[in-house]
This record gives structure tokens, C-alpha cells and sequence, in this order.
């Protein structure tokens, strides 16, 4: 039988793939896939005794691009539970949404605040 070359004996160790051979006799593996998911985040709005309740609504429907039905209830669960998903998006989107809607919020004297956290 033919000798197989030092790196197919390096490759058959520890991994879940079943290793084949091609047709010169050569170990070979599935690599990893190119392209991983990115981590994705959830942006939470959190409630507060000030902020009114339109504004809120007006704020889901202007920046997270939620129908009216669905602001209001996203707002109301917000108020009645402390704080609430408005959406998941890749880190940068997240923080940028964040930074959007805190600045507007300042600029209209109302203390709302969003966050995020790793899904
Ligand atoms: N609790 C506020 C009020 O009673 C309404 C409110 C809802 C504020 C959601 C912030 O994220 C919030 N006016």
C-alpha cells in the first residue's frame, strides 16, 4: 500500500468530520465555512416614570419601522414590565440605533433610554 504523507496522519486526529481520502490516497477534511454568523443584539428600551407614552410610540414607529398596534403594544409592555425588546440587529446597527434614539429623546427633554445586550 502507499505510503500517505505525514500531514494526513496529523490530519485523522480529533475532529468530528470522518476524514476521506481522495483519489491520490491524500486525507482530506471539510474546512471550517468561510463565513461565521456575526454575534447579533438585542436593543431593549427601558421604562421610565417621564418619558410620554406617545412619544414612545411615535420613537418605535420612526426608528425601528414598527406599524402602529405594534409600537403600542411594544410601549405598554415596556411600562408594565420595565423594559422591552424593539429589535435584533448586528453590533453596529445596534449601537447606531441606540445612539439615534437617545440622542432624539435628549433633544426633546425626555429621559428614555435604550440598551443592548448579546442575544
Ligand atoms: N412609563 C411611561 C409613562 O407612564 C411610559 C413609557 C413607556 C416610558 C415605555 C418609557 O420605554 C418607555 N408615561
Amino acid at each position: 500500500m502507499m505510503n500517505r504523507p505525514v500531514f494526513s496522519v496529523l490530519a485523522m486526529a480529533g475532529h468530528d468530520q470522518p476524514d476521506q481520502e481522495d483519489q491520490h490516497g491524500t486525507i482530506v477534511q471539510e474546512g471550517e465555512p468561510a463565513l461565521k454568523r456575526p454575534p447579533m443584539y438585542k436593543v431593549l428600551l427601558l421604562n421610565d416614570d417621564f418619558t410620554p407614552m406617545e412619544f414612545v410610540v411615535h420613537v418605535l414607529e420612526s426608528f425601528f419601522g414598527m406599524a402602529r398596534h405594534q409600537a403600542v403594544q411594544v410601549m405598554l409592555a415596556v411600562h408594565n414590565e420595565g423594559k422591552g425588546v424593539c429589535g435584533t440587529y448586528t453590533r453596529e446597527v445596534a449601537e447606531s440605533r441606540i445612539a439615534q434614539v437617545n440622542a432624539y429623546a435628549r433633544k426633546h427633554q425626555h429621559p428614555l433610554l435604550c440598551s443592548m445586550e448579546e442575544e
